[in-house]
């Protein structure tokens, strides 16, 4: 693919973002034969953007890493993105609908990372000798895309839908609990909408961690010390309405909410 497609396809993507607008995914109009390892050049090149923006990274996340998100996207491998300090938001903040497309939200446990650690070969035990905490965290997820309907090319191109990101302020070492059998529910308006374990991420959600540092293995590129990591959804993605009032709720993490403006 050449660098003119690169561009044109992550110029297409930002505008949706930036113009908080739907856009007809790649693969039914720019690019229909874009391939996995094309849909991750355009998606450097959109981090690239945001860099040059001024925009600074919070760390890598993984996306599509529990069956029940594979299931309800239609996609069958896990995949990874960035997080940008723009899309922080307060625990018990708001999340204004003006500024986002569609947003969904979902319950996962982040990782911040007390060394680097660089594939391939790495597991989730040595992840979790690298970690200096987790904590609990809501993502807001906003496909640029028309209904959420995509390809896996597609989703990674647009960054795996990263949109907004509320982090909890409960710390805890990752040795005191175990992070498989952490039960996650998300509640709107006192309504139960979602629920889990930390199991649904690939058997325990360090394992995901594991698998993006062999992902970036094959890019040249580590998790670094410092970074705050996704680790994927635990439970379906919920839409999001305004007037929502949003808690995840976490074992031995704590809560973490947001409203809807
Ligand atoms: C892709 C992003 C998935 C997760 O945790 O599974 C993701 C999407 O479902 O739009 O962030
Ligand atoms: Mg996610």
């Amino acid at each position: 693919m050449s660098s003119d497609q690169i561009n044109k396809i992550a110029c297409y993507l930002l505008n949706g973002e930036y113009e908080k607008r739907e856009v007809v995914k790649v693969t039914s109009s720019i690019k229909q034969d874009l391939t996995l390892e094309e849909a991750y050049l355009v998606q450097e090149e959109i981090v690239r953007r945001k860099l040059s923006e001024g925009k600074k990274i919070i760390g890598p996340k993984m996306g599509l890493t529990s069956y029940a998100k594979m299931k309800q996207m239609g996609v069958e491998t896990p995949i990874y993105g960035y997080v940008f300090d723009y899309m922080l938001i307060n625990n018990g903040g708001q999340l204004k609908l003006s500024e986002l497309i569609h947003p969904k939200v979902e319950a996962e446990i982040a990782f911040i990372m007390g060394e680097d650690v660089e594939g391939p070969g790495i597991t989730g035990v040595q992840v979790l000798a690298a970690t200096e905490y987790v904590i609990p965290a809501l993502e807001i997820i906003d496909s640029r895309y028309e209904k959420f309907n995509f390809t896996l090319p597609d989703v990674v191109a647009d960054n795996a839908s990263t949109s907004r990101v509320v982090f909890g302020t409960t710390l805890k070492k990752p040795d005191w609990i175990e992070l498989d059998l952490v039960g996650a529910i998300i509640t709107i308006n006192g309504e139960i909408k979602g629920l889990g374990a930390g199991a649904a991420v690939l058997g325990h959600p360090a394992n995901s961690i594991a698998m993006l540092a062999n992902m970036l293995a094959k890019k040249g590129k580590k998790i670094k010390k410092g970074d705050i990591i996704l680790s994927g959804g635990i439970t379906e993605a919920v839409t999001l309405q305004r007037g929502d009032n949003v808690t995840g709720k976490f074992d031995s993490l704590g809560e973490v909410t947001f409203t809807v403006v």
